[in-house]
């Protein structure tokens, strides 16, 4: 089918960088070059379609010697991350250091949050397990276990845990490693396939904060059919803006859910009379502090 004259073809976005997006083909004839950097055509501009990373699309004009070639369509997401923006993902795996930066139940929280209103399958990261005494990192691997995830602890210094999570990522059409500048993000990668040679940078300051060192989300191939997004770290995710999808996002509350314990359908879970949620958990403080501050982000509210 791969026919050059006429010279159209699909790809999937594997990096924006500026006004280009770099495409890599689904099926490249032979002498293609593996990645072909694209402008998009001024009708798709026009229509005010955004083109992400992850995006499948239609390109034409294939200039092969140059590597060169036009966007013209872009296919219909089937799921969107937000922020980093990435189309269909298939996996979301936060990615958190039990130290350098040190770990923050509200931070953690909120890139799990995130991470939980794709509605995709959500994985746990623990990075630099060797900077904690066995004995903490396993009060940390219960703690995260009462938010409803079953953390994959790792170290890309000793390789500690990298074949599990090889495993993992290779299950994954399309996962994306997301989570605070300075986790160990990048250098998960480069231990996975030592050839990118990612660049890594250490943390700094008294906070260990990172350094933004990675700068755009890029795709890479991890096996024959997974690709796993590196993406720029930051801080603070903001928390979701509808109070009722909240409690879903909630791994440790929406299990209690389920047959619905409450009186009222529109229940918030804060202690209301008729409420049968507990608040015998971990995350509950943090739960109705981030209703709250929904609340008064969100203004005027529902009435009441
Ligand atoms: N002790 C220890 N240090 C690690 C480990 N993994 C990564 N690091 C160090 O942590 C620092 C930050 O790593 P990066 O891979 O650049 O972090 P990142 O998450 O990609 O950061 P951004 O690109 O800024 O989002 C580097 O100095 C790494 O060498 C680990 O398992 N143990
Ligand atoms: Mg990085
Ligand atoms: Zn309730």
């Amino acid at each position: 089918m791969a026919d050059t004259s006429s010279s159209v073809a699909s790809g999937i976005v594997v990096a924006l960088q500026a006004n280009y997006l770099e495409v890599e083909l689904d099926a490249a004839p032979a002498g293609y070059p593996g990645r072909l950097l694209c402008t998009r055509r001024t009708r798709l501009t026009h229509r005010g379609e955004a083109v992400y990373v992850g995006d499948r699309v239609c390109i034409e004009a294939i200039d092969p010697g140059q590597a060169r070639a036009v966007v013209a369509d872009v296919e219909p997401r089937h799921s969107f991350l937000s922020r980093p923006p990435v189309a269909n993902v298939s996996m979301v795996a936060v990615v958190l250091a039990v130290d350098q930066p040190s770990f923050d139940p509200d931070q953690a929280s909120r890139f799990l949050l995130t991470a939980e209103r794709t509605g995709l399958d959500v994985i746990l990261l623990l990075t630099k397990t060797d900077l904690i005494s066995a004995a903490a990192l396993e009060r940390l691997v219960t703690r995260l276990k009462g938010w409803g995830y079953d953390p994959l602890a790792l170290c890309s210094t000793s390789g500690m845990g990298m074949d599990a999570l090889r495993q993992r990522l290779a299950g994954a059409e399309l996962s994306v490693l997301c989570g605070p500048s300075g986790v160990g993000k990048s250098s998960l990668l480069n231990h996975l396939r030592p050839d990118l040679q990612l660049r890594t940078a250490a943390v700094s300051g008294r906070l260990q904060r990172g350094r933004h060192t990675t700068r755009h989300v890029e795709l890479f191939p991890l096996g024959p059919s997974a690709r796993v997004a590196d993406t720029p770290g930051f801080n603070r995710p903001d928390l979701p803006d509808d109070p009722q999808e909240l409690a879903i996002l909630f791994p440790e509350l929406r299990q209690q859910l389920d047959p619905w314990p409450c009186r009222f359908r529109d229940c918030l879970h804060r202690g209301e009379p008729g409420c049968g949620v507990s608040s015998e958990w971990e995350r509950y403080p943090l739960y109705k502090a981030a209703l709250i501050e929904q609340s008064s982000l969100s203004r005027p509210s529902r009435g009441g």
